[in-house]
């Protein structure tokens, strides 16, 4: 049941889960570098905060945030990800020696991005999204939800193949909390055999999401930052037994350990006497 797990390091003032805290590059590096010793095989960069209601960042910006993090992790032997819907930022951190492009909106934001990555050696994520975090519960209204899912990622799949990326450098990814509200998340969790049949890699991210908080204290939405770590490390290790490659989580200790023991619960069909 072997799942990667990817370090979250957002380089924001804004970060709703951070509070900007690694807003400085030493900080964010230093962050990354901690995550990395409690057992990320990945970290992922980011300078554009997605939170919901968050607004758009220079691609200026974004790489004064990014660009320095990415350089050090990767001269620290780090592999990267970096969390970018700007195809200048993702060229410019592939450079600096990023592994993966992280598009949170699959492609779609920027026309570029797509050929762009095409061109380099990356692998891409590509995300479930359907508009930008500003409004983008306005377009959470879902029939079937997994089969949208499953139907809009295909579409960008192919679209991502007919720009010159094999599917093998493919990951999708469901989106969680990305125009999807509340019980509309755990409609795609438990759906989640049904993207990781679609062929590529997945990756899931539920850390510390509103939708967490909210099936844990229902009244308040305010579930402490620790209460949404455990619940984290508890819906990783059902995503890894639902097929994913791969969790996107702040607390990568917590989720390394749910996942040590998932993986001795497993271990157990060998010791049947
Ligand atoms: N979630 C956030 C940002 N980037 N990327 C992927 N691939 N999947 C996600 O679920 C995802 C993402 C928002 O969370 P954060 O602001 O806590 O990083």
């Amino acid at each position: 049941m072997s799942c990667l797990v990817m370090g979250i390091v957002n380089v924001t003032p804004d970060s709703f889960s951070d509070g900007g805290r690694f807003l400085a590059a030493d900080a964010a590096i230093a962050h990354g570098l901690m995550l990395r010793s409690h057992g990320a095989a990945i970290l992922d960069v980011g300078g554009e905060s997605t939170r919901p209601g968050a607004e758009r960042v220079d691609p200026a910006v974004e790489q004064e945030r990014v660009l320095p993090v990415v350089r050090a992790l990767v001269e620290a032997g780090v592999p990267v990800s970096i969390d970018t819907m700007n195809s200048s930022t993702a060229l410019a951190a592939v450079g600096a020696g990023a592994r993966i492009v992280n598009d949170v909106s699959g492609g779609l934001s920027d026309p570029d991005m797509l050929s762009a990555i095409a061109g380099t050696d990356a692998d891409i994520v590509l995300q479930h999204w359907r508009g930008y975090s500003s409004d983008m519960y306005a377009r959470a209204d879902y029939g079937d939800i997994v089969t949208e899912v499953v139907t809009e990622l295909s579409t960008r799949v192919e679209a991502a193949a007919a720009a010159g990326i094999a599917p093998s450098r493919v990951i999708v990814d469901p989106g969680i909390g990305f125009g999807k509200k509340g019980r509309q998340n755990w409609a795609v969790l438990h759906g989640l055999p049904r993207i990781s049949g679609m062929g590529p890699r997945v990756l899931v991210g539920t850390s510390r999401k509103r939708f967490l908080a909210e099936t844990l204290e229902p009244d308040e939405e305010e579930a402490s930052v620790g209460r949404r770590d455990l619940a984290t490390a508890v819906t990783s290790v059902l995503a890894a037994r639902s097929g994913a490659w791969g969790v996107r989580v702040h607390d990568v200790a917590a989720t390394v350990d749910a996942l040590k023991v998932a993986d001795a619960w497993e271990s157990g069909a060998r010791w049947t006497s």
